[in-house]
């Protein structure tokens, strides 16, 4: 079997074949075929990045997956739609949103202390609530909230005075509130029917424009669920988007036949088994839900965490974890804990992980697929391999009893240390392509153990 095929088998199989066939569909696995220069060129740093986060705050982070007392098991942000809530009395939410805890700086410091390179806010969702000072809808943060801020400018700012670059998630298709706007599961309300081209015109094309001219350099734009998004609508996106910001990214689900797409966009949670040849990124969530929900309190520990992100990392990609701040404007206590001892690692094993590219063995990937579903994640396994010219990097995320011993060996190492206790003394032994490497006492830390081996060369 091919790795696509192995990839989409596995998107198969969870129970709900519906949500299967649409994950897939959304978001086709890697490019098999080497991106031309110039793409290869404009996502240098996003290959280099690695680590990045998604933020996801809006009106829905109010009712946090409760309405009118019954509690929604489904992603907060979906709430309009879960609960069939018309689009004025939607719209209600609005003169209740005012996030006076909101500070752009606090969120980016978070983001830089974790370890991340690029923050994702997200300036309209499909419940078309725009987060910014839109001029082309009423149904804007500035026009129909309290708060009048734009946080949107604020992060931006942020952002730039910290040293993150910046993307913006824009849905492009789907929009629950304005006319014409696609509706998945069908539209509930007479309000959201209407022409589908004529909402791209007057919605979306001017929001993306507003957004690439009024918030300086925009690293990426992140397009989601590409409903009714033919290849001539997508076109349009591509051109508007290489005439305002030629270096802007775009993401793998804009839809159409993605040509003008930069990178590859895995299913919500979802890691292939193995990387293709192009870039490619994972978005995921912290507990089940991408908004916040009062009573989700299903945390990954750090150290899933951490052994995702070096997953990842080990078949080229890139982790872009979400956080949903509540509506007071505050990342909760416990994103803020996980996050802040990602960074500690990150602090230590960095090295490993920024730049580095991806395994030269492979074995140690089967069966690595994995997609989490609400209430079940999983956790890799073993051992990764991430590299650097003359650096083999092996995490363990089991400390070995004893030895840790690598087939597969095609270069001469001459040195073998633990960057998290750089001096420890390492005995190893290479005998022909098996290296074996003693490795006596405890592991340095709770969390994966970076192996760092200089090396003369590495063969594939
Ligand atoms: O922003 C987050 C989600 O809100 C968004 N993507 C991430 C980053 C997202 N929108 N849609 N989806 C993810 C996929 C949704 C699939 C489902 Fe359904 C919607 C499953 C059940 C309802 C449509 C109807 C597909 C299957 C049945």
């Amino acid at each position: 079997m091919t790795q696509n095929t192995l990839f989409r088998a596995f998107l198969a199989a969870p129970t709900i074949l519906a949500a299967a066939l649409f994950l897939s569909a959304q978001t086709p696995p890697a490019a098999p075929t080497a991106p031309d220069p110039a793409t290869i060129k404009r996502t240098q740093w996003f290959r280099d990045a690695k680590f990045g986060m998604l933020i996801t705050w809006g009106l829905y982070s109010i009712p946090a997956g409760e309405w009118k007392g019954k509690e929604y098991p489904g992603i907060g942000e979906w709430i309009q739609n879960w609960a069939q809530i018309p689009v004025a009395e939607y719209a209600g939410l609005a003169p209740q949103f005012n996030p006076v805890k909101f500070n752009a700086d606090e969120w980016v410091t978070l983001a830089r202390e974790a370890g991340m390179k690029y923050i994702v806010p997200m300036p309209k969702h499909h419940d078309g609530f725009a987060l910014y000072a839109s001029k082309a809808s009423k149904f804007n943060i500035t026009d129909a909230t309290p708060f009048k801020r734009d946080p949107m400018k604020e992060l931006t700012e942020a952002s730039r005075r910290q040293g993150l670059r910046m993307g913006f998630y824009y849905s492009q298709a789907q929009d629950w509130h304005h006319p014409g706007g696609a509706v998945s599961r069908g539209s509930w309300d007479p309000a959201q029917k209407g022409d589908f081209d004529e909402y791209l015109n007057t919605i979306a094309m001017p929001q993306v424009r507003e957004l690439l001219t009024g918030y300086g350099p925009i690293a990426l734009l992140w397009f989601d669920t590409p409903m009714q998004m033919t290849t001539d609508r997508a076109q349009r996106f591509v051109s508007l988007v290489r005439e305002l910001q030629p270096d802007c990214l775009i993401n793998g689900r804009l839809g159409g036949d993605r040509k003008g797409v930069d990178y590859s966009s895995m299913g919500d949670n979802a890691v292939p088994e193995r990387g293709g040849a192009g870039a490619w990124e994972t978005p995921a969530t912290i507990n089940d839900t991408w908004a916040y929900k009062k009573n989700d309190n299903n945390w990954k520990p750090t150290e899933v965490i951490v052994s995702k992100l070096v997953d990842i990392v080990s078949k080229g990609g890139n982790y872009l974890l979400n956080v949903g701040p509540t509506a007071e404007g505050m990342i909760p206590e416990a994103s803020g804990k996980i996050l802040k001892e990602v960074g500690a690692w990150m602090k230590v094993n960095g090295e490993a992980i920024y730049a580095a590219g991806p395994t030269p063995f492979g074995d140690e990937l089967k069966a690595s697929a994995f997609r989490d579903d609400h209430y079940v994640y999983r956790k890799p396994a073993g051992w990764r391999c991430t590299t650097k010219p003359g650096k083999l990097y092996i995490h363990l995320f089991e400390w070995p009893n004893g030895t840790f011993r690598l087939e597969g060996v095609k270069t001469r190492v001459t040195r073998a240390r633990l960057l998290a206790d750089p001096r420890r003394k390492l005995r190893f032994k290479q005998e022909g392509e098996a290296l074996t490497v003693t490795l006596s006492g405890t592991a340095p830390g709770p969390l994966a153990t970076v192996l760092a081996l200089d090396c003369a060369e590495i063969r594939r």
